[in-house]
């Protein structure tokens, strides 16, 4: 590592920590599915808190099963500097996708414990509940539960495939914690993350800093017809609801093409009511995962989804309805929070280029309310949600350093007029279960 005058990480132990953890959960091909509030998700938890506690940090849990890990500061009375990511996994995911970016910060509280470092403001280490939303459809449930920009009644109700809402899957795994929304004043929130696609790479730069994250928004589609027996109905008696889904998933594809690079509109999953080789299918529901930098864009798009739905529901005599389960507006990231990160890599010799994030992530529901940026690290071929997914040692290690580097300058930073008390925690006990506690919105 170049000149660094902060404590050294340990890239040796960041990497095992990385290949334990990928093993809960770990798939034949390298992959990895730890999906939401699940059992394997339960033992990653675990696993977390014991190397945290190791660490020397204290754990606090919130309603939506947050897990933060906490090391104090010599002035714990100002607002927190948080880093952290998420530990859940697409079903056949990566062992890097948000484990990077909550192993990175453990690693820097383990590097801070090793060297006795304490600085100013507490550094909290963050594994936020079900951001990929694959189990649990809308992603971010602990993100925006944390920043108060999904409800508590609507990120605890929210049901999984499975059919349990997640209020019953936290108390299952036994992570429903006391803490409510906002439960910490956050003065900067930095999130490592591995970049999803191919430019880093490409460009042999090994630290990107995320300066925005495009836009996302999912629908499911239900589209109805009606169950005919497939050996004697005639084309012109069938009202078949899949034939309409693929038509229309065939358009939306074209819709994509059209209107490329930066558009995405991806069809993720489908069933087909009954479900039966030999009966025309009554129902069919499908997702929509709609991209793109710009709202205007979404909006446009969205329009053009539900006129193609039109037009392949009126031909096959079928009908059906566009539910919007998620929306994540276009985020730009804090530039002083952008500037400790450049800062950080240069200091430390390492080259960087600003980008653009075409996946969503925590941060984006900590932006809001928190000064926040993101760095990059390269991953292999670009390749994301796949088993193929890999980062290097030595890039997890460059950016670790990085992210040391940029927590403790932020976490030394010198008390602001902005910096407010922590507001008394919201127990939840005292029935204010979805009540707002009362704190001051910080300034600047
Ligand atoms: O879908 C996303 O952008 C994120 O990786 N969950
Ligand atoms: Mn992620
Ligand atoms: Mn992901």
């Amino acid at each position: 590592m170049g000149s660094n005058r902060y404590p050294d990480i340990d890239g040796a132990r960041l990497w095992q920590s990385i290949e334990a953890m990928g093993r809960i959960g770990g798939l034949p091909n390298g992959g990895c599915n730890r999906q939401a509030l699940t059992a394997v998700d339960k033992e990653g938890r675990d696993l977390f808190a014991r190397w945290c506690e190791a660490a020397g940090a204290r754990m606090q849990i919130d309603r939506f099963g947050n897990q933060f890990a906490l090391r104090p500061g010599t002035m714990p009375e100002l607002p927190l500097v948080a880093t952290g990511s998420h530990l859940d996994t697409q079903p056949k995911g990566g062992r890097f996708d948000g484990v990077y970016g909550v192993l990175a910060g453990l690693e820097v509280l383990r590097a801070l414990a090793d060297a006795q470092v304490v600085t100013r403001r507490t550094i909290a280490v963050v594994n936020w509940t079900n951001e990929e939303g694959c189990r649990i459809i809308a992603g971010c449930t602990g993100s925006g539960g944390f920043a108060g920009s999904i409800s508590s009644v609507e990120a605890l109700g929210t049901r999984s495939i499975d059919g349990t809402t997640v209020a019953e899957d936290l108390e299952r795994i036994g992570y429903a914690g006391p803490l409510g929304p906002r439960a910490f004043d956050i003065s900067a929130y930095v999130e490592a993350h591995i970049e999803q696609g191919p430019i880093l790479e490409r460009e042999g730069v090994a630290i990107g800093i995320v300066t925005a994250v495009q836009g996302a928004r999912w629908f499911r589609v239900v589209v109805d017809g009606t169950d005919r027996h497939a050996g004697t109905t005639p084309f012109e008696l069938r009202q078949d609801s899949l034939v309409a889904a693929a038509e229309a998933i065939v358009a939306f594809d074209a819709l994509g093409r059209k209107h490329g690079p930066d558009l995405r509109i991806t069809v993720g999953r489908i069933e087909a009511a009954p479900g039966s080789i030999n009966t025309t299918p009554s129902r069919t529901t499908f997702t929509i995962d709609l991209r793109h930098p710009a709202s205007t864009m979404l909006d446009a798009m969205a329009g053009e989804i539900e006129r193609i739905m039109q037009a392949s529901t009126a031909r096959t005599g079928t009908t059906h309805a566009i539910e919007r389960l998620m929306e994540i507006a276009p985020v730009s990231f804090d530039a002083r929070v952008a500037d400790h990160l450049r800062d950080a890599a240069k200091g430390l010799g390492i080259q960087h280029r600003d980008m653009l994030s075409g996946a969503f992530h925590d941060a984006c529901y900590i932006a809001p309310v928190a000064p926040t940026a993101m760095l990059f690290i390269p991953c292999r071929d670009g390749i994301s949600h796949a088993e193929e997914e890999y980062a290097s040692p030595a890039h997890c290690a460059a950016g670790a350093q990085v992210l040391l580097s940029a927590l403790v300058e932020l976490a030394n930073a010198r008390p602001t007029p902005a910096d407010v008390p922590p507001h008394s925690f919201d127990s939840g006990e005292a029935g204010s279960m979805y009540g707002k506690t009362e704190h001051k919105q910080r300034v600047g």
